[in-house]
């Protein structure tokens, strides 16, 4: 393994070198940038390295980099003459097809519109009115609000929110670091994105960010669970293709027909936020019909644990956590789990177990027993058969994976379930540790290695409670747990991305002293106080190594930043400096990096040949049932979650916004519910402004809506129309169409306020029951033509 690791490095390795002594050879390597690395004609970018070599003399100088917002972080190659960027795309050494978004990244470095200057506000926030001031007095007015804030309020008052806007080592890392080193600073408390699948791998897996990427290919039974890789998954949907040219089934689980069920071979639409009850559907039909895999219960998890009459796992020794108990069916006794040589019972249906216990799968299997094809089909609106067939291929034509990756089923009010239930289908059929089997997360390099932070974290002085992010706007207007006097905002753009705008706004507007960094004049920036101008991909040098591709990259400065745009280290740098702990931050970004890298094995120098993964291909997660938890067991029965005052073992909830819960009030107002998706014209908010991207898809929020629901409202293919509710109003072009189940609304993720604003406006603000993650799916609306 280590061998094909080293090789396949050698071989990358070989490939630079190649190209380098063909630029020296051309005399042409660029001297200005830190660690460029030389150039190819732009035309000649398609060609192999000899074919480049045989051809004409050399025009352009190449950098590297990758995207740095929550996506799939290809390596990406910049072109550049005469110091500007005149062309990007994805490098043809790394395993990936490009997308329009990289592509569009000259648009974005080389943006008319970007923030040049720290700029002061001078009229109302949201007004877009301000002044350019200098890097000294902006740096004068954060530290100044920053001891205001700490005497007035305390530390409590300091709001720092970072998220996916740049996800590499250094920026997110480095900011929560100096907060410490103030003495701490409020924190948004779980995210926007994924919280519901670390509550749920975490305690059964026990691990996250692991992804099945390299079997997809291997798989015979795909199923994309309320997740639509076709756009989300853009660089790696390939693979999905190769497995269906292999003979695999793909199959999609979503209200909506996305651009994924458009290629699979079933779609099965679901009514969101029910989930969790096809997943005990299935699993009572594998049950009953035995498609079980035994062995692998009883050897590889804690299925056969023991549960007493009060339903608390029982343990040999109380002060062992790991210390679990299972009836022996070999010698007929009560053993530690992990005894050589036994044969633990399953279920109490099966064998005789003393003092009325039973097993976890028996907890299971009451949970799911309740759940009949016909009661399924009710809740979820998939109709009998289909739940079945479903339940039946799932379990046969192994092996099979399912494909959560961050999914919209899970940003609903008991997302953690929903997570969780998809676990439980792959370990009860055994259809995990193997290639073409498993479910797939978001998944890194942080899965093989442990990347340092660059500036380690220190002892706050006081301790905060964090606001959960979904209610982040309704907590500051409220004070709620704490007045906030100076809100740090970076990598993220609430205002378009957080649950419910017009709290947000109002959020926006109370806080005294708001500091947005970004490089254009977004939604957020609109209502800062100051905006701090910062760099973009191909203007910094930093490190790439998280959780969305496999490879640790190192990103090129290639350009200089218009005006004075600065990266956020530089800035978090300046304002640690004055406040005394400067030389922690205060270094060359190389040595930051080799910080990163300490004990990964990787080098700096490494690295500047090209992206390194340090895992041998195929990565097979949890190899032979071998799980992350205490007990190297995959875990069913989740303590934390009782703790919490909800089930242990997987159980559905109906969520208080959906139109299956008749006795909210609330649905007789608003009898639609509203779901999200992503498109594939930006990640989010970011992207989203750009000409091109403008050009190819559509320039304007749209919204999706059933003929019957349309002809309801009067409304016609074409016609702008508001969606609705008690939060706020959601402006769009109506899409009459049967992509959507009746009675769902789809909504698209990331249009900016002066696009016509995010659809945010409407979002359920709950918080997840378990991950402190967000509801935005079970949102409640209704729908009128505009005017
Ligand atoms: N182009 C592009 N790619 C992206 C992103 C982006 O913004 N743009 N964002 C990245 C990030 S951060 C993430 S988290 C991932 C997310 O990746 P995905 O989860 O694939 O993205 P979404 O579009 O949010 O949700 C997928 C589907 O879930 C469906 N859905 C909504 N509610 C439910 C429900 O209750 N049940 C079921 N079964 N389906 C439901 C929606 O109709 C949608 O088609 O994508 C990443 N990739
Ligand atoms: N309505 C709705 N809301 C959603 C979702 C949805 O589907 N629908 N999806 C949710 C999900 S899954 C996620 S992950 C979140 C994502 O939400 P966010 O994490 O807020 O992601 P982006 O919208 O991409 O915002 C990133 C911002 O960071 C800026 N940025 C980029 N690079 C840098 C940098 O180097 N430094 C600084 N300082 N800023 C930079 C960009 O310009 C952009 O303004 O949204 C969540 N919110
Ligand atoms: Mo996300």
């Amino acid at each position: 393994m280590k061998e094909e690791m080293r090789k396949s490095q050698a071989e990358m390795l070989n490939k630079r070198i190649k190209r380098r002594s063909f630029l020296k050879a051309a005399g042409t390597i660029g001297g200005a940038a830190i660690v460029g690395s030389g150039g190819i004609a732009i035309k000649d970018a398609i060609k192999s390295p000899s074919e480049v070599l045989a051809s004409e003399p050399v025009k352009y100088e190449v950098f590297r980099s990758t995207c740095s917002m929550e996506c799939l972080h290809c390596n990406l190659t910049a072109f550049i003459k005469d110091g500007k960027i005149v062309k990007v795309e994805a490098s043809k050494d790394f395993n990936v097809t490009g997308c329009l978004r990289g592509m569009s990244r000259t648009q974005w470095v080389n943006n008319e519109s970007r923030i040049k200057m720290p700029m002061l506000r001078t009229g109302k926030k949201g007004s877009g009115e301000f002044k350019e001031i200098s890097w000294n007095e902006a740096l004068d007015l954060i530290e100044e609000n920053i001891r205001k804030t700490i005497k007035e309020i305390g530390n409590k008052g300091i709001l720092l929110e970072s998220a996916s806007g740049n996800m590499d080592s250094i920026a997110n890392s480095m900011a929560g670091a100096l907060f410490t080193h103030l003495g701490g600073a409020t924190r948004p408390a779980g995210s926007l994105c994924c919280s519901a699948v670390t509550a749920a791998m975490n305690p059964i897996v026990g691990f996250r960010y692991v992804d099945t990427r390299d079997t997809i290919r291997d798989s015979q039974y795909i199923i994309c669970w309320g997740n639509n890789p076709a756009v989300t998954m853009q660089a790696y949907f390939k693979e999905y293709e190769e497995a269906m040219k292999n003979g695999a089934r793909l199959i999609v689980i979503d209200p909506r027909f996305s651009e994924t069920a458009a290629r699979a071979d079933e779609w099965i639409p679901i009514m969101p936020g029910t989930d969790t009850a096809l997943a005990l559907g299935m699993l009572n039909i594998i049950i009953n019909e035995d498609l079980i895999d035994r062995s692998f219960l009883m050897n590889h998890t804690g299925a056969v644990y023991l549960v007493d009459q009060n339903g608390k796992l029982v343990r040999e020794n109380q002060e062992d956590p790991d210390s679990y108990v299972v009836y022996d069916m070999k010698q007929k006794m009560l053993v530690r789990h992990n005894k050589k040589n036994i044969a633990p019972a399953l279920s109490v249906d099966e064998v005789s177990i003393p003092n009325g216990y039973r097993t976890v799968y028996d907890l299971i299997k009451e949970e799911a027993k309740e759940w009949t094809v016909e009661a399924t089909a009710k809740e979820t609106d998939v109709p009998k058969e289909t739940i079945l067939r479903l339940a039946r291929e799932y379990a046969k034509n192994k092996p099979s994976m399912i494909i959560q990756n961050m999914s919209g089923a899970q940003r609903t009010e008991f997302g953690t379930y929903v997570s969780a239930s998809q676990f439980y289908l792959a370990i009860l059929t055994g259809n995990i540790g193997k290639p073409g089997a498993g479910v797939c997360d978001a998944g890194g390099v942080t899965q093989f290695v442990n990347i340092n932070p660059p500036v380690p974290s220190a002892e706050v002085t006081e301790e905060v409670a964090n606001i959960p992010v979904a209610k982040l706007g309704e907590s500051i207007v409220n004070g709620d747990p704490t007045e906030i006097g100076f809100w740090y905002i970076m990598t993220t753009s609430p205002m378009t991305q957080v649950p419910n705008t017009n709290m947000v706004r109002k959020a926006l507007e109370k806080v005294p002293f708001v500091v947005v960094a970004d490089s254009l004049m977004t939604s957020t920036a609109l209502y800062a106080d100051l905006i701090l101008p910062v760099t973009t991909v191909f203007e910094y040098t930093s490190l790439m190594a998280g959780t969305r591709s496999h490879y640790i990259q190192l990103k090129e400065k290639a350009v200089e930043p218009p005006g004075e745009a600065k990266p956020d280290y530089w800035i978090l740098t300046e304002i640690a400096k004055r406040f005394g702990v400067g030389e922690l931050f205060d270094k060359p970004i190389e040595e930051h990096i080799k910080a990163c890298l300490e004990g990964t094995g990787v080098t700096l120098e490494q690295l500047k040949q090209g992206p390194v993964k340090p895992v041998s291909t195929p990565y097979v997660p949890f190899k032979d049932g071998q799980f992350k938890t205490s007990t190297g067991k995959a875990h069913l029965f989740v303590e934390d979650w009782a703790d919490m005052d909800h089930s242990p073992i997987v159980k559905y909830y109906c969520s208080k916004e959906s139109i299956k819960n008749k006795s909210n009030k609330l649905l007789e107002k608003y009898p639609i519910m509203a779901i999200q998706y992503k498109m594939p014209r930006s990640i989010h908010s970011s992207f989203s402004t750009l000409e091109w991207l403008n050009e190819v898809h559509q320039s304007e929020p749209e919204v999706l809506i059933h003929p019957k629901d349309a002809q309801k409202r009067n409304i016609n293919d074409g016609d702008k129309v508001v969606v609705f509710n008690d939060r706020g109003e959601h402006h769009a072009k109506a899409i009459v169409t049967t992509h959507i189940k009746e009675h769902i609304i789809g909504l698209q993720n990331g249009w900016w306020e002066q696009q016509g604003g995010s659809s945010s406006y409407v979002t359920n603000d709950t918080v997840e029951a378990l991950g402190t993650g967000t509801s935005i799916n079970n949102t409640l609306v209704d729908v009128r033509k505009e005017g």
